[in-house]
């Protein structure tokens, strides 16, 4: 499954595709998730792969998104993550429960004990192995616009997560990971994770506000989550790009267009970018290289927001078009991006 030589590794297979995991002591891959609708269940494979229920925008297979690396692998276990790492590099996910949360007599809500939870053990699992810093978290979880207990569940989600950052120590604005969240099909809360011994750097867009000073009028706590992580391995640099929407400043532009929404990311993606490449002379990040990942709430909009990302980045671009709800009810899509590493067309 992955062609030697990279530290670091994109692929998207077909579910049909994965091959078994290398035995433990070999290279080969680190874990990914995949998108089925409906999801299949995902506890008991060999590879931490994380089942997200999310319908593909483009019909065929389900599709997965596998990191891999040259690095030799080993798989564990902690709480109800299931992860797999090498010298440098550790990927990671989890799937919880939030009914599991219920009778908590302490005011929080199920998901925002369920996200500190998750979060919570994975801060301990990485403190215990060494892994300093993360690159990226994905999570998935449903009805993310939903109010519950008095309170959108995105800002539910967004106390549970500041509270776990603050109970292991961990800073909640500047070097912060960077990050996506998106509403789900599924039935339960979803995290993945990428680790790394290195110290990347928190990238900011100029363009924004950074989230985690975000005004109150976007929820009690802000989200903790930087716009971009940047980290030098093996002479490379690697970037995360987090989801990005169509925000300037604090506040969303264009609702109800998602043609003008596109070209507002995508102008923040570039944003994010070139401010990547002043921060590592030399990098030479370019918005034709890089893999996307597009999440957009109506399918009706596929077509105008394909269109417009190759109008804006031309052709070819390797890009996976997903529907999901985005954390704020006025935005129609989010872009995720990364790039540096290696990146083998699906
Ligand atoms: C935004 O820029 C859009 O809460 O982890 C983008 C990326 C968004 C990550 C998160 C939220 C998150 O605020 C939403």
């Amino acid at each position: 499954m992955t062609p030697p030589g990279a530290i670091l590794r994109l692929e998207y297979l077909p579910v049909s595709r994965l091959s078994q995991p290398a035995p433990d002591g070999e290279p080969g891959a680190l874990g990914g998730v995949c998108f089925f609708h409906p999801a299949i269940a995902d506890d008991g494979a060999q590879l931490p792969l994380l089942s997200v229920d999310m319908p593909l925008l483009e019909g065929g297979e389900p599709i997965c998104e596998v990191w891999s690396s040259q690095e030799a692998l080993r798989s564990g276990r902690h709480h109800g993550i299931r992860y797999r790492q090498g010298e440098t590099l550790l990927f990671g996910c989890l799937t919880l429960d939030e009914a599991t949360q219920l009778h908590l007599r302490d005011g929080r809500t199920p998901l925002q004990a369920a996200t500190q939870a998750a979060y919570e053990a994975i801060f301990e699992l990485l403190e215990s192995l060494g892994y300093n810093a993360i690159l990226r978290f994905w999570n998935y979880f449903p009805a993310i616009n939903a109010v519950s207990h008095h309170l959108e569940r995105y800002l539910q989600f967004n106390i549970g997560r500041q509270d776990a950052f603050l109970s292991h120590g961990r800073g909640v604005i500047g070097n912060v990971p960077a990050a996506c969240a998106l509403g789900s099909t599924g039935a339960a809360l979803q995290i993945a994770f990428l680790a790394v011994r290195a110290e990347p750097l928190a990238i900011e867009n100029p363009r924004q506000i950074s989230a985690y000073h975000y005004p109150s009028q976007y929820g009690p706590r802000s989200p903790t989550f930087s716009r971009a992580s940047l980290v030098k391995l093996h002479g490379r640099n690697l970037l995360f790009i987090s989801g990005t929407a169509s925000i300037v400043g604090h506040q969303t532009l264009h609702a109800g267009d998602a043609q003008a929404q596109t070209r507002e990311s995508l102008h923040n993606v570039a944003a994010v970018v070139a401010e990547a490449n002043r921060r590592a002379p030399g990098a030479g990040l370019e918005l034709r290289d890089l893999a996307y990942k597009v999440y957009i709430r109506h399918p009706r909009d596929l077509v105008s927001v394909r269109q417009e990302m190759m109008k804006f980045i031309g052709t070819p671009v390797s890009a996976v078009f997903l529907q999901a709800d985005i954390c704020r009810a006025d935005l129609l899509l989010e872009i995720d991006a990364c790039g540096g590493h290696a990146i083998s067309p699906g």
